[in-house]
């Protein structure tokens, strides 16, 4: 009887912690979520720096280290994408990943001239893409 105790007691501590590590891995969008670009669309030409409004349904912006549910901050991904692994971790921060942490929805962004793609993803209080991810389809610009 008493191994059988600690037999069940380990187990519920080992689903304890599987489901607390899967808690804080991600977070669930509500259904219908989208982010998309307000002022540009494929195919557009811009001067460089130029404006980019990030739109948002379905969910509130609330700043990085922010945990509250059905929200996020912006992402800006140029001239790359994430791949399925990366959508299951922190967005990385350089140059061609923006964290708009502040709860931004607007940013004035300087790019070469030339063709360039920008995706938005929404990301929680950590960085981390949710689930179902909320990103925009990838659009191509041309800078002047
Ligand atoms: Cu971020």
């Amino acid at each position: 009887m008493l191994t059988f105790a600690r037999t069940t007691l380990a187990l519920i501590a080992a689903l304890a912690v599987a489901g607390l590590t899967a808690a804080v891995a991600q977070t669930p969008s509500p259904p219908g979520a989208k982010v998309y670009f307000i002022n540009l669309k494929d195919g557009d030409t811009v001067t460089s720096p130029f404006l980019v409004q990030f739109g948002l349904s379905g969910m509130g912006i609330a700043p990085a280290g922010v945990e509250k549910p059905n929200t996020g901050h912006h992402h800006l991904i140029i001239d790359t994408t994430l791949s399925p692994e990366q959508l299951k971790e922190a967005i990385p921060m350089d140059d061609t990943h923006k964290h708009f942490g502040g709860g931004q929805t607007e940013a004035m962004v300087t790019l070469p001239p030339g063709k360039h793609t920008l995706q938005l993803v929404l990301g929680d209080w950590s960085h981390i893409p949710h689930v179902p991810p909320v990103m925009s389809p990838v659009i191509s610009i041309t800078v002047k």
